[in-house]
């Protein structure tokens, strides 16, 4: 009998494309806890308590707290929302000018659909320096489903509002000629209050950032008609790849 070889998942698959591409662009690669703290997770992206915008990310919290080490509160832990509180950490730590991408998985108290886990993967893009405006998004990002698709795609920019850009876009995907778009991420330039917080001159440094459903992507990629076939185990899928 001919040994089955291994092989790797789609997501996977997606995920090491991804990484390819934008690094060619230039991005560098972040990565964070999945585990997050209500203030990175939220207050820090100018989401705070009782904020009416908390209701866009149904949360899982945990029942255990950390400790603060600064203020020696406890402090309220979750299953990170997006992979935006990144942009909070990396920025903590790094100066303009910078661009990177972080990949990893993100968690929502939701009911499923053909289109929505609990489970699923984000790539946040975050790119700072001067003179960054969101006409450099869309060039950029047109680039790169260019590269990843293989094709050109179509996209739109619709208004959207998430508290730490200014303005906000969603971006929906679609081949050309179809008729129906898939919203693939949330994006905008990012808020000066963001910014000013994490003691970066808003009046020199502007940047965009986004954060993009991977599982998506791969939907689209490969003709899958529901995100949950990713997460079933079912080897009729898996090893087609
Ligand atoms: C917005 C602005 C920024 O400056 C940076 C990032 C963002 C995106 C924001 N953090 C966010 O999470 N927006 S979102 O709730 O609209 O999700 C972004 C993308 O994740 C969606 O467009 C979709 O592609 C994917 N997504 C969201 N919920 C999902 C999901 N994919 C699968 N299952 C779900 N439950």
């Amino acid at each position: 009998m001919e040994e089955k070889r291994g092989h790797y998942h789609p997501l996977s698959i997606v995920g090491r494309d991804i990484i390819r591409i934008w690094s060619a662009l230039g991005f560098e690669i972040a990565t964070g806890p999945e585990i997050e703290t209500e203030h990175y997770n939220f207050d820090a992206l100018n989401i705070p308590d009782n904020h009416p915008a908390r209701d866009l990310w149904d949360t899982f919290w945990l029942k255990s707290k950390i400790k603060n080490q600064k203020t020696k509160i406890g402090e309220n832990l979750l299953l990170r929302t997006h992979t935006s509180p990144m942009q909070v950490r990396y920025m903590e730590n790094n100066k303009p000018p910078f661009a990177i991408i972080v990949p990893g998985k993100t968690f929502r108290y939701e009911a499923t659909d053909a289109t929505h886990e609990a489970q699923f993967h984000q790539l946040e893009g975050l790119m700072v320096g001067e003179n960054i405006n969101l006409s450099n998004f869309k060039a950029i990002i047109l680039k790169f489903f260019e590269e990843f698709f293989g094709e050109k795609k179509e996209i739109r920019l619709r208004p959207s509002y998430f508290p730490f850009v200014e303005p906000g876009v969603e971006v929906d995907l679609r081949n050309p000629g179809e008729k129906k778009w898939l919203e693939i991420m949330g994006a905008g330039m990012v808020h000066p209050k963001v910014l000013e917080d994490l003691g970066i001159n808003h009046n020199k440094f502007q940047g965009f950032a986004f954060g993009m459903g991977l599982d998506r992507l791969a939907m689209i990629k490969y003709g899958i008609p529901d995100i949950r076939l990713f997460y079933s185990g079912d080897l009729r899928l898996v090893d087609q790849f």
